[in-house]
């Protein structure tokens, strides 16, 4: 890594920092030469294991890789950080991510998701930065919610379906709000499903690809599943955080849509994560009532647990990435075999190592 001296160097802050996308922007910002710092949150566990490749002892002159202790619900927080560090760009990817959950927690899954953009927006505008320091938010396309039109552009009109998505919505707007109030370079990606071997094991891709390897090296019976039938656009997590610096370099602030253009149901997600093991799916039966049998030995490896059906579920999600492709110049580039053939062969790595808790064996884990 370039240690170089601060003079120049932009800075950017980036919350959210310990996440999937988190890690990946930090390391792409740090390749370009910036100085990342992070807002991490305390926790009585270690919860950096995604960036600790990036760590940097604090002791050297001129680190370039800095974290913070905070949290989203905490103004007095931000604002104290937002001053000592000055950024240059902030990229707000600190959320409660996760939709059913949100369900469970709709206030809190508001006050850091929704009313932790406002905050942020404010400590700029409090501290005098607004023509200095550019803002991305992570929007979202559960936004869409129950489908209006597919694909969904950036002209799509919003239809939420979760407390999550509620809360999303309000920091969508507020964002647009502060760019016309304010003149700020603020701007929505709205992006869709993105995955890799550092997503979250309870989204519905990792939670697949550690069972077809957990199962596969005889460490899992089984696995649990919601609802087989939704739809998803999923791209790869490291193509996607470049469409969100690409956005920040832009001279006028705006809302992007990345995504692939294809759009696949959870069930073929299956299907394509066991036959990377050798294990081809045969589906019997319907609605709770299917099962997946590996075709070779005839082992049910796939049941549905109703606890993971959604009280309101998005059903379809296909974007449109035009305009990102015409004014960003993004475009993504892995397809969705490439995906799901690296997060199964890196989750057999893990699951060589590491020998998965009772919780996810029995099918327990709340994912
Ligand atoms: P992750 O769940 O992997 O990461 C979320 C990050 O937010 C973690 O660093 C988490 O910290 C942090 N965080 C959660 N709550 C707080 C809080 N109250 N204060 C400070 N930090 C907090 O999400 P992704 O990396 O996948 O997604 C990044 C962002 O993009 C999120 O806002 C998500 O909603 C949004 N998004 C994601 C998409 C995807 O497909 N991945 C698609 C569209 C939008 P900790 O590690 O301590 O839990
Ligand atoms: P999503 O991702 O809700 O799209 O939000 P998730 O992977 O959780 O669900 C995708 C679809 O799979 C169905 N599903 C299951 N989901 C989970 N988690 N666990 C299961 O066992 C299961 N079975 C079926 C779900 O019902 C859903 O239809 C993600 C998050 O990263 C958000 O933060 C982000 O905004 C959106 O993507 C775009």
């Amino acid at each position: 890594m370039d240690t170089g001296m601060k003079k120049n160097r932009k800075v950017a802050l980036i919350t959210g920092i310990t996440g999937q996308d988190g890690a990946y922007l930090a390391e792409m910002l740090l390749d370009k030469g910036y100085i990342v710092h992070g807002l991490k949150r305390r926790s009585s566990s270690f919860n950096t294991s995604r960036i600790e490749h990036l760590y940097e002892d604090p002791h050297v002159d001129n680190p370039r890789f800095i974290l913070h202790f905070g949290d989203m619900t905490d103004s007095t927080n931000l604002i104290r950080v937002i001053q000592e560090t000055q950024p240059d760009e902030i990229y707000n990817l600190a959320a409660q991510s996760h939709v059913q959950v949100s369900f469970e927690t709709p206030e809190y899954t508001a006050n850091a998701d929704g009313t932790g953009a406002l905050r942020l927006l404010e400590a700029i505008r409090l501290l005098g930065l607004t023509k200095k320091t550019r803002f991305y938010q992570a929007s979202t396309s559960e936004l869409y919610g129950k489908v209006q039109e597919v694909p969904q552009s950036e002209t799509t009109p919003f239809y939420p379906r979760s407390p999550y998505a509620a809360a999303k919505l309000y920091a969508y707007w507020i964002v647009v709000n502060y760019r016309e109030a304010y003149g700020m370079h603020a701007s929505n990606g709205i992006l869709f499903n993105h995955e890799s071997p550092l997503r979250g094991e309870t989204f519905v891709t990792r939670k697949i690809t550690r069972a077809a390897a957990a199962i596969h090296l005889g460490l899992q019976d089984r696995l649990y599943l919601g609802n087989l039938d939704a739809k998803r656009d999923w791209g790869h997590a490291r193509e996607y955080v470049r469409g969100m610096w690409l956005m920040l370099q832009q001279d006028e602030p705006g809302d992007y849509v990345l995504a692939t253009g294809e759009t696949h149901s959870v069930r073929s997600f299956v299907d394509k994560a066991f036959a990377k093991v050798g294990m081809p799916i045969d589906w019997r039966g319907s609605g709770v009532e299917e099962k997946g049998y590996d075709k070779t030995s005839g082992q049910c490896v796939v049941e549905i647990d109703p606890a993971y059906f959604r009280p309101t579920e998005v059903d379809l999600l296909i974007g449109d990435p035009t305009k990102a492709h015409t004014q960003l110049g993004w475009k993504h580039e892995t397809s969705l075999d490439q995906l799901v053939a690296e997060m199964v062969r890196e989750d057999l790595k893990v699951m060589a190592r590491n020998v998965p808790s009772v919780g996810a064996t029995k099918g327990f884990a709340y994912a």
